[in-house]
């Protein structure tokens, strides 16, 4: 197979078609992304989870894992569910509600996804709660004898739960196939990450537990494709655990209910946009040679056409029937 060039200079065990798909991916991510917040100014949608900023690692350590690994994301992880191949149409579906939506026929809150053909495990509103669950996902394929992987992602402040520290202490003493991908950006709602821990990276704390952890350019696609595809060949090998970080930065306020101007300054978001994944990743491939300034505007025209039709689907598609109220929640 082709190698390609990361934005490192090192060589992707990714093919340049893969690469390519990676980065519409992102794309499409980021454009379902803008206009969810456009939806919600505009009255249209309730509640939006943003996950601008995010994009690369989401993607990458999607991307990293195998067909029939177990998935146990959070409420900020659009981009992993798209790059399960979660369409605009579902996102658009779930955002308004409606009773075609994948995840719980439009009953559940935006960002619970769930989906049983990709293994993708429904996750609770509780934060944290999703890492216990992995750890037993895993230790039940252990038991069956498979050799499934099962990731867990969660934001840096939710690492101060308890519920993490007794999941990688678990995971670890029985070297159980789990990775606990931590996505930091620097906040948790308000709280900045200096009073949510003492320590610089969330990484170090794999060490009180016996597994090794990574800090990550979670900026940076190829790095945390990588970074996770290792982590879960270890895992697949029998010898264990892996706490990934990837340090990025949320563009966008918390929620749709959030206003991020109380808690930090505007030059602050600026300085980050320096960083923004997208343009990491179209730069380095308009510059590498991958893709030409043509193909990228015909490649964003695409990905705009898609989100337009997904919206105008789901804006027309039925709401959930209220004799359906109790369906999946108990038994008949
Ligand atoms: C157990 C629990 N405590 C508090 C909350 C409220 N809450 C929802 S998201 C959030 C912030 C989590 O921050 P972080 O883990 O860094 O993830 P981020 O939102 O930054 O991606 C909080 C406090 C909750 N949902 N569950
Ligand atoms: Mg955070």
């Amino acid at each position: 197979m082709a190698k390609t060039k990361t934005s490192a200079g090192t060589t992707s065990s990714l093919g340049p078609d893969d690469v390519l798909r990676m980065y519409r991916s992102m794309l499409l991510v980021r454009t379902i992304d803008e206009r969810m917040w456009v939806l919600n100014r505009a009255g249209k949608a309730p509640f939006v989870i943003p996950c601008r900023g995010h994009e690369a690692a989401q993607v990458g350590w999607a991307a990293g894992l195998r067909q029939g690994d177990f998935v146990l994301p959070y409420y900020r992880d659009l981009g992993v569910m798209v790059a399960l191949g979660y369409s605009a149409k579902q996102a658009f579906l779930s955002l308004l509600g409606k009773a075609e939506e994948l995840t719980s026929g439009g009953r559940q809150m935006p960002g619970h996804y769930g989906w049983r053909e990709r293994h993708v495990i429904t996750g609770s509103s509780p934060v944290t709660t999703q890492v216990l669950h992995a750890v037993g996902v895993a230790y039940a394929s252990r038991m069956r004898g498979e050799d499934t992987v099962a990731a867990c992602s969660l934001g840096e402040g939710s690492t101060s739960q308890g519920d993490f520290h007794e999941a990688l202490n678990w995971a670890s003493i029985y070297k159980l196939p789990v990775l606990f991908v931590v996505e930091n950006n620097g906040y948790a709602i308000s709280t900045t990450q200096s009073r949510e821990m003492a320590v610089q990276d969330v990484a170090e704390r794999a060490l009180a537990y016996g597994m090794p952890g990574v800090a990550v350019d979670g900026t940076d696609f190829f790095a945390c494709y990588e970074a996770t595809r290792q982590a879960a060949e270890r895992a697949r090998r029998g010898d264990g655990p892996t706490l990934l970080e990837f340090k990025m930065y949320r563009l966008l306020p918390h929620s749709s209910d959030d206003d991020d101007r109380t808690y930090r300054s505007r030059d602050e978001v600026e300085a980050w946009k320096d960083r923004d994944p997208i343009l990491r990743m179209q730069n380095h491939l308009l510059e590498a040679g991958s893709l030409t300034a043509e193909d990228n505007d015909a490649l964003r025209a695409e990905v705009q056409a898609e989100v337009d039709e997904a919206i105008a689907y789901a804006e027309a598609a039925p709401y959930p029937l209220v004799e359906d109220m109790f369906k999946h929640v108990y038994a008949d």
